[in-house]
Order: structure tokens, then C-alpha cells, then sequence
């Protein structure tokens, strides 16, 4: 049995009823064999960046897990095909879309898997739900950087 590692997942969407639909995607991960939710930041509505069509709710979840960066990868796609994810071109409009942010202290440079995410460290829709749940993980510097960006938090 691998040694629980303690990872970062970033949740997006904005097509359909994104707030159900995220809320349905933490129950699937919370059921995944491999998988516990520890903590889930509220849900915030996000101006897109790099995208268009409706404004987008996200949230971050901190989980334990006992799978690979590559095997909760494979996981996340799963949930995200099941809520009827299309892929027409990148950053199109999304019914969901599961990053890993942080995988523990991991570093990841693969074709499939880039970890820490690549563009996290500039996206107020990441940097603020994932302060709210690990700001240890979070320079207040680059937080604050992030936060001309149109975004408010709704709870649940
Ligand atoms: N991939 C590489 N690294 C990772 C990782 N750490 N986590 C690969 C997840 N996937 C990773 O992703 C394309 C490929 O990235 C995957 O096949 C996987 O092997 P995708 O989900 O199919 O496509 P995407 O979402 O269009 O690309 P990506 O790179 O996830 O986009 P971004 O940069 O994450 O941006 N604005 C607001 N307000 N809120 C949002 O949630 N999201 C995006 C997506 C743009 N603007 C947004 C939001
Ligand atoms: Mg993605």
C-alpha cells in the first residue's frame, strides 16, 4: 500500500448548472477507491480568464491519496466524462474540468501532466478557494497579485 500523499485538486465550470454539477463531481471523487476528501473550499463565481461563454464557479479540494499523479489524472477524466465534458478546442466553455494543482511537494513534467500546475500561480479562480483551504501553500505576494481579477466567493 503506497503512503497517502496529500494533493490539490482545482474544479471549474461553466456550462450548465456548474454549481450542481461541482457539487456532484466532490461526491464521485469522495467515492473513488484511493480517494478522501479532506477539505473543500465554498464555491466561488469567477469572470472567465483565457475563455469565454458564461462566468465560471470553481473551487479547490484538499484530498489524501493513494494513487500516482498519473492514475488520479486518469480518475478526474473519468468524472469529468461522466458530467459530459467536451473538449472542441482549449479553454472552450466546459460542463467541468478537474486540475491537479499540487500533488504533496510533487514535481511532474510529463506529455499528459504538468504539476504544480503550470498556471495556477496567476489565477485568482485557484489562488483564492486554495488559500481558504491551505494558505501555507499560497505566498500572500502572489495572492495579492491575483486579486484584480473578478471574483466572489458564495459559499455553498
Ligand atoms: N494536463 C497537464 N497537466 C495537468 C494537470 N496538472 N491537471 C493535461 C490536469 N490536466 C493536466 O486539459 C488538457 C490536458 O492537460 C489534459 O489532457 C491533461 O493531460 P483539458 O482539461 O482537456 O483542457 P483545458 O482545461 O482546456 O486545458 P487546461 O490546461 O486544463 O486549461 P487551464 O489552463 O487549466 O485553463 N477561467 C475561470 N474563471 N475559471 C476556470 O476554471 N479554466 C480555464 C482552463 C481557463 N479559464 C478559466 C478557467
Ligand atoms: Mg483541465
Amino acid at each position: 500500500m503506497r503512503t497517502p500523499v496529500t494533493a490539490y485538486l482545482g474544479l471549474g465550470a461553466n456550462l450548465g448548472d456548474a454549481q450542481a454539477t461541482l457539487r456532484t463531481a466532490i461526491q464521485a471523487l469522495s467515492h473513488c477507491p484511493g480517494v478522501t476528501v479532506t477539505a473543500q473550499s465554498a464555491l466561488y463565481r469567477t469572470a472567465p480568464i483565457d475563455s469565454s461563454g458564461p462566468d465560471y464557479v470553481n473551487a479547490v479540494l484538499e484530498i489524501s491519496t493513494t494513487h500516482t499523479a498519473p492514475a488520479l489524472l486518469q480518475c478526474l477524466q473519468g468524472i469529468e466524462a461522466a458530467a459530459g465534458r467536451e473538449r472542441p478546442y482549449r479553454n472552450a466553455p466546459r460542463t467541468l474540468d478537474l486540475d491537479i494543482l499540487l500533488y504533496g511537494d510533487g514535481i511532474v513534467h510529463s506529455a499528459s501532466l504538468t504539476v504544480p500546475h503550470p498556471r495556477m500561480w496567476q489565477r485568482a479562480f485557484v489562488l483564492a478557494p486554495l488559500a481558504e483551504i491551505a494558505p501555507q501553500r499560497v505566498p500572500t505576494e502572489i495572492l495579492r497579485a491575483a486579486l484584480d481579477q473578478a471574483i466572489e466567493r458564495i459559499g455553498w
